[in-house]
């Protein structure tokens, strides 16, 4: 597993070079890259369990002060993650990510 969160948080958040932003997305075939950020959509059976996905993410992020963008579309989710302090991304990014997905598989 590339994404190490004791790291990360050790670390001062920083910009990930190119080459490191290649690494991580190994470690999240789910996601991809988008300008500067990483996004992955979520596809539900309707919109009540899009929201309790939705809900899922929002508490995730406050826990990990780390807030996806959030565009919501009827049965479908989609999350943008960037870190806006490095107007790219930073390990937090794919921390974030890793969790989201667990989420997502122990939720449905
Ligand atoms: N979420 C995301 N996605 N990117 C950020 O840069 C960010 C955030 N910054 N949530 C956080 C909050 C920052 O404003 C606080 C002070 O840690």
């Amino acid at each position: 597993m590339g994404i190490d969160k004791k790291r990360c948080e050790q670390d001062e958040v920083r910009a990930l070079p190119a080459e490191e932003v290649r690494e991580l997305l190994r470690d999240l075939p789910q996601w991809s890259l988008k300008d500067k950020a990483i996004e992955r959509e979520f596809k539900f059976r309707d919109f009540k369990e899009a929201m309790k996905f939705v809900n899922r993410v929002a508490a995730l992020a406050e826990a990990e002060d780390h807030h996806p963008d959030i565009c919501i579309s009827y049965n479908k989710v989609r999350l943008t993650i960037s870190t806006h302090k490095v107007s790219g991304l930073s390990c937090k990014d794919f921390v974030l990510g890793a969790r989201i997905n667990l989420a997502a598989e122990s939720g449905r």
